[in-house]
């Protein structure tokens, strides 16, 4: 067991992030065997949870002329499009039925507002809306967070980024991550990471 400062955050591990699923993240579903034993050595495992209204404002699908992977000018900057994924309560939604839930003492929805997307479990992407993470972790005292699922170059990365930033001892453990890899967005992302602060480990 980690002391009970520490939490387990597992971002996303959605059918739709797995392969066949509609944003499939490549070997997306190979992590989630490691992912079920690492939860056995945290008292506190939270899941994170991409749920987004029909017609979101992140799908390619709500822009005439867009395809996925084009981006366009947000109000809170550039956003990356893509294709419908995460509708709230379809089953691509879902969680892997392999991984284990019942561990779980907090699942977050998060990208639940049509006009901002939120990769990060903290805030959304116009980077100041809450979720309400930050505020549930400070009360039961954790201060040190290990980052693993879907994507690391997305919503891992901003998340852990973002918990750095608020002060957290942030890792990500990259062997039970997988990519999205955009034009170079992992080397990025994992550059961004470490000049944030994130302790990168490889298990
Ligand atoms: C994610 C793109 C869109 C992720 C979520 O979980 O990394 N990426 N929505
Ligand atoms: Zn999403």
């Amino acid at each position: 067991m980690t002391t009970p400062d520490t939490a387990l955050i597992v971002i996303d591990m959605q059918r739709d992030f797995c392969p066949g699923g509609a944003l499939a993240v490549e070997r997306g579903d190979d992590i989630v065997p490691g992912i079920n034993a690492l939860m056995a050595e945290f008292d506190t495992v939270i899941l994170t949870q991409d749920w987004h209204p029909a017609g979101h404002s992140s799908f390619a699908s709500s822009h005439d002329g867009k395809a996925p992977f084009d981006t366009v000018q947000m109000p809170y900057g550039t956003q990356v499009l893509w294709p419908d994924h995460c509708v709230q309560g379809g089953h691509g939604a879902g969680f892997h039925p392999d991984l284990t839930v019942d561990r779980a003492a907090m699942i977050l929805r998060k990208g639940m507002n049509p006009a901002i997307d939120s990769y990060s479990a903290f805030f959304e992407n116009d980077q100041s809306t809450v979720t309400g993470l930050e505020g549930y972790l400070r009360a039961r005292g954790i201060t040190r967070l290990v980052f693993v699922g879907l994507a690391t170059d997305f919503c891992v990365a901003w998340s852990a980024m973002d918990a750095a930033r608020l002060g957290f001892e942030a890792t990500v453990r990259l062997d039970l991550c997988r990519a999205i890899d955009l034009d170079g967005s992992l080397d990025a992302a994992i550059t961004n990471m470490r000049d944030a602060g994130v302790h990168i480990s490889q298990g």
